[in-house]
């Protein structure tokens, strides 16, 4: 189908913690060179994000915290926003979900179901914990996991093996507010019944939109063949959007159901007028980036709410990610196993584009991928710096050393230079069919083909030593380099945008970006990028043919591939370096700190699951008679000297006085007492045990131990001293 315009969502990330670089590659990143794309290309795009700021984690933070959830929200909203920002991903609008605007609006989205009576009700027993008196998210309920014996897993999940739960499984549930045991209590919610929605979904998806990418439309084919259960759409809890019907106090809508609806919201706070035409008039597309784990949201229970709300156009295409991790590791926050974007925009200054280009480069289209510092050194060496950066710092270089940095004429061409010129054209297809069809690392590389081909074709034309004897040719060369200069300079504006700016520095040219709607109401805006030094960015209103470009060359997406992008006797700028060295120590200093973060884990970890085998009992062994017990002659007696057994760990030989006699037990103790500990304690024997020879010592009786489910001992002392020989029954 035809569209006019394009609306772009990316996920409204929760703000109960940083953005990090799993984030970026899932769901930003894409949509970013997505809307630069399209904007180059003349596009009307409205670009939408903001926070998610309502639902459980928040509130449990708050709590751990000691802060309001409010306080938590306003902490993160700021930190991602600028965090976007520095990263040059430029929503035309990043609002949140406490805005009144969506307050307002999510209420009465579910005002209208609800008076269309498009819900249905039930009540159910829900947790509820008498003594903090309010309802208890799965979250809030902890208690054992049944599938792996965790005593820490939450009603909705344990962390330990990944298991999704749900509260009644757990074993000896309690509330995590007071430590109590939960009461099931009666409540009433409001529910959306998907089931009623399976026959169209099944149509519109698996039918209408088989051209979405595998990953998300095997994740909506199995989710319909397993069926779907009619959803709640609220919850007891007091953050969030009051449910808008007499009787509800106490009562929000479930984050699920506000957080898409926010997309809306934010269109709306942007564009009060004229909102509605990117929202409901058909020839608008709508594509939503997202991670995999929100696939169902977008693709299921959010176009169902359209549906049952009416009006409003669905999405064309829900081009979601798999998952990255990094350094073989599942990113996690709460585990501090995560690279967050604006500790990366402090570390790195100017180097924002690196962090672009890798995780473009390596994105997890299509599975689940891995971030290591050392792929990211090696990308920034060998592809940035040594193909990119390498070429145009050459061909600028040497127009200055020879042309004086001006555009030399083309004067002695060969017909290598224009199959050369030829030759960025299906670079410049593939691009944009892969973008189009949201194979953003395809197009990454295509962009790169340009770099490799202009770097290629310097290297073999070697104008450094054609100079020498040939001024003419030079010139050629030269030109035919600093056309694919700037055929660079368009090609990675949406993948690269500072490194492109940068390079368009150099080139001194201005581009023409397109229209963003950043300004809200009113006339859109033209971003013009000038080659002037200092602040480059100029928006003007669409239509006005770039003024203020007098007398400088903008270029634009039409002219990728052209013969001719800069004429002779332009001047360009200085040469400035666009891509610096990371150095080994860089990428180590990383590697070191999450390898630190790693041995601490293991080391909680190991600890952690020490305290718990300590705690295992033993079963009780079988009966005994009197008379069985009566034959066991157990004594307290004094060790009188102690030594280790030689070539053992663990045996030490202990010289007792039994009250009867000197004798000498070897006991397998020394893992837990040193010889020098044991000298002079008391403690309790087995003295009638029959001997037996350990490692050529004979061993008459045993130590009584206490022995944990840890394999750990402790020996047995008589709590006030006795005399040594004293029967033991
Ligand atoms: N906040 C989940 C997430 O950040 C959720 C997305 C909402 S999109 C409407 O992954
Ligand atoms: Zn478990």
């Amino acid at each position: 189908m035809t569209h006019k315009r394009t609306l772009v969502t990316c996920a409204l990330p929760y703000a109960n913690g940083p953005v990090h670089i799993g984030h970026l590659a899932g769901a930003y990143i894409p949509g970013d060179i997505y809307v630069r794309y399209l904007r180059m290309r003349g596009e009307d795009v409205v670009f939408i994000c903001g926070s998610d700021e309502h639902g459980v984690p928040i509130t449990i933070k708050a709590r751990s915290r000691g802060v309001t959830p409010q306080d938590i929200v306003d902490q993160y909203h700021q930190v991602m926003k600028n965090a976007f920002t520095g990263l040059g991903i430029n929503f035309d609008i990043y609002s949140r979900t406490t805005s009144r605007v969506h307050d307002r609006n999510a209420s009465e989205f579910f005002r209208k179901l609800y008076d269309d009576d498009k819900f249905i009700t039930k009540e159910t027993e829900q947790y509820y914990d008498e003594e903090a008196k309010t309802f208890l998210a799965d979250r809030y309920i902890v208690g054992t996991c049944p599938k792996c014996g965790n005593p820490h897993a939450y009603g909705d999940q344990c962390e330990k093996c990944g298991s999704t739960l749900s509260p009644e499984e757990l074993i000896d549930p309690k509330s995590a507010l007071s430590g109590s045991a939960p009461k099931k209590v009666k409540t009433k919610h409001w529910y959306l019944p998907l089931d009623q929605y399976e026959p169209w979904l099944r149509d519109w998806i698996l039918e209408q939109h088989k051209e979405w990418k595998t990953n998300v439309y095997g994740q909506c084919k199995s989710w319909l063949d397993g069926g779907l259960q009619p959803r709640a759409v609220s919850r007891d809890l007091d953050w969030g959007v009051p449910v808008p019907v007499d009787g509800a106090e106490g009562k929000v809508l479930y984050v699920w159901f506000d957080a898409p609806i926010g997309y809306i919201s934010n269109t709306q706070e942007l564009l009060p007028q004229s909102w509605e035409k990117w929202w409901k008039d058909p020839e608008t597309r709508l594509v939503h980036f997202i991670g995999k784990d929100n696939i169902v949201f977008h693709c299921i229970v959010f176009p169902s709410m359209l549906k049952a709300y009416g009006d409003y156009i669905l999405p064309e295409n829900v081009p979601a990610n798999e998952f990255l991790n990094l350094e073989g590791d599942k990113i996690s926050t709460s585990r501090n196993w995560a690279v967050r974007v604006h500790e990366y925009e402090e570390q790195f200054p100017g180097q924002e584009d690196v962090l672009r280009y890798v995780l473009t480069a390596n994105a997890p289209e299509t599975k689940d991928n891995d971030f290591t510092w050392k792929d990211f050194q090696q990308r920034n060496n060998s592809e940035l710096v040594a193909v990119f950066g390498n070429f145009v710092n050459r061909a600028v270089v040497l127009t200055h050393k020879y042309f004086g940095g001006v555009v030399p004429e083309n004067r002695k061409p060969e017909p290598i230079d224009a199959e050369t010129l030829a030759a960025v054209i299906p670079c410049r297809e593939a691009l944009e069919r892969f973008i189009e069809t949201f194979h953003f690392r395809e197009a990454l590389k295509e962009a790169m083909n340009i770099a490799r081909i202009g770097n290629k074709y310097i290297s073999d034309m070697e104008p450094w030593k054609v100079a020498k004897t040939d001024p003419d040719r030079t010139a050629s060369i030269l030109y035919t380099c600093l056309q694919i200069c700037a055929d660079l300079a368009i090609a990675f504006e949406p993948f690269t945008p500072f490194s492109a700016e940068r390079l368009r520095g150099i080139l001194r040219v201005g581009i023409d970006a397109g229209t963003d709607h950043r300004a809200g109401e009113g006339e859109p805006t033209v971003n013009f990028y000038r080659p002037d030094e200092g602040k480059a960015l100029h928006t003007v209103p669409s239509g006005s043919s770039v003024p203020g470009a007098e007398g400088t060359l903008v270029l634009d997406w039409s002219m990728l591939g052209a013969s001719e992008l800069l004429p002779s006797g332009h001047v360009l700028g200085e040469s400035v370096l666009l891509f610096q060295k990371i150095e080994d120590a860089v990428v180590d200093a990383q590697i070191a700190r999450l390898q630190a973060i790693k041995e601490k884990r293991e080391a909680e970890e190991a600890a952690r699951a020490a305290e718990e085998a300590a705690k295992k009992i033993e079963p009780q062994k079988p009966e005994v008679t009197f008379d069985q017990f009566g034959a066991m002659d157990i004594r307290t007696a004094t060790v009188l000297a102690a030594e280790r057994v030689p070539k053992t760990d663990k045996l030490l030989k202990l010289t007792i006085d039994t009250g009867l006699d000197t004798r000498t037990i070897v006991s397998g103790i020394a893992e837990y007492y040193r010889p020098e500990d044991m000298v002079g304690k008391q403690i309790c024997i087995l003295a009638n045990l029959a001997p037996r020879v350990i490692r050529g010592i004979e061993s008459r009786g045993m130590i009584l131990m206490a022995k944990q489910g840890d394999g750990k001992m402790r020996f047995l002392t008589p709590q006030e001293a006795v005399v040594n020989g004293a029967q033991v029954n």
